[in-house]
């Protein structure tokens, strides 16, 4: 079994405050659902609970607002928690942990718990967004495997409860290919011009190219970017959109063929479309662990602390992750799921990267995107 130092390094540069035009064009795209929060949430005095990591959080609160990851949950996730614990739960989706980010430092300030991303961590406490939780109501942290304690993006699991992790791959369509992918080298293929897309994230595509030329997914060196950018561009004239977990629909219907997909979301279409597969490309790419984590405005706290202690049980984990296809940092739960998705084994890490944040050069990197997408 790998062990835990297969994680990526302690970020060497504390992250930036977000990058304001970043912040500004997701606003935008989010704008009436910010108003909506701010709204709903409106004449209340978030408490302030920071410095009180074991702190009492006093009853539970009859409400709970989630703002998860699309396709994220089981069937059952939510209802049972609601029926159980009598707490009437929100869900909202993202796409992208830009998206998900820029929605808080847009004010959004009724989530109660958010879902993001190891490598956002450092924008988080850059941005003091996050609260730290009270160990004392998470009575089945037990559960989790020791490859997911203590990670480097959050010291001592002070801040967040690892819900899944997963890889970034190519979920193509047996049926329609000549032969499997596998290579990046696909998406610059004409014969699938109009049949292929990348995912909407800008640090799936960029750390896609860079890994291509051989270079690391965080590289900030100008000249990989630079590269990075010029293959995006070769790569984005064949496709037929940037989309993140909606393009399963296409895959299933056979409007797409090959798609960089995330491996719990291929699972999911491959569930449906037996004629789809999924490949880690020969050049590497990314492996994630993205984990549940509590706004310093959340106004449910100890709700919070009861959906994370619920879904940290073996049974719920599972379900979770037989219905998402991601792989279950919660070590009880590996044997109660129907379908294993072995972490990987040492030889498939050394393929892999975990992104970390990229300090000041998120500047350049949110430019290139820009530049990559409006060309
Ligand atoms: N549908 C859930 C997708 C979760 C993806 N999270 C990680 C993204 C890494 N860039």
């Amino acid at each position: 079994m790998p062990s835990p130092n297969t994680f990526p390094p302690v970020t060497p540069t504390p992250s930036a405050p977000w990058p304001r035009r970043e912040v500004l064009r997701h606003t935008l795209a989010t704008a009436a659902g910010v108003a909506a929060l701010n709204l709903a949430g409106c004449g209340k005095t978030p408490p302030d609970r920071s410095g009180a990591p074991d702190g009492d959080l006093g009853p539970v609160e009859p409400e709970l607002n989630l703002y998860l990851w699309s396709d994220y949950v089981a069937d059952r996730t939510i209802p049972d928690f609601e029926t159980e614990f009598r707490i009437k739960v929100t869900l909202d989706t993202f796409e992208s942990n830009e998206e998900m980010i820029a929605k808080l430092l847009a004010g959004a300030s009724g989530y109660d718990l958010i879902l993001p991303t190891s490598n956002m961590f450092a924008a988080l406490f850059a941005n003091d967004l996050i609260a730290p939780l009270s160990r004392r109501y998470l009575t089945n942290w037990g559960n989790v495997s020791p490859l997911f304690v203590n990670p480097p993006w959050d010291r001592d699991n002070a801040h967040s409860v690892p819900w899944a992790w997963g890889t970034t791959g190519i979920a193509y369509r047996k049926d329609k290919v000549k032969e499997p992918p596998d290579s990046w080298t696909v998406f610059f293929d004409p014969a699938y011009r109009g049949k292929m897309t990348m995912l909407d994230d800008i640090r799936d595509v960029i750390g896609t190219f860079l890994k291509y030329r051989g270079k690391s997914l965080n590289s900030t060196v100008p000249a990989d970017l630079a590269a990075a950018k010029a293959d995006a561009l070769a790569a984005k004239a064949n496709l037929q959109a940037y989309v993140s977990a909606p393009v399963k629909a296409q895959l299933i219907a056979g409007d797409v063929w090959l798609a960089q997909l995330w491996s719990g979301d291929a699972a999911q279409a491959m569930a449906e479309q037996p004629e789809i597969g999924f490949v880690i490309p020969k050049e590497g790419s990314m492996i994630f662990t993205d984990g549940l984590a509590m706004p310093k405005t959340a106004r449910h706290p100890r709700a919070a602390h009861e959906f994370m202690n619920y879904v940290l049980r073996p049974e719920v984990a599972a379900a979770i992750a037989d219905k998402t296809g991601y792989g279950t940092p919660n070590q009880a739960a590996v044997p109660l799921t129907r379908a294993k998705v072995p972490y990987p084994t040492a030889e498939e890490l050394a393929r892999l990267e975990y992104q970390v944040d990229l300090g000041p050069a998120a500047e350049a990197w949110d430019r290139l995107w820009t530049e990559i997408k409006s060309a």
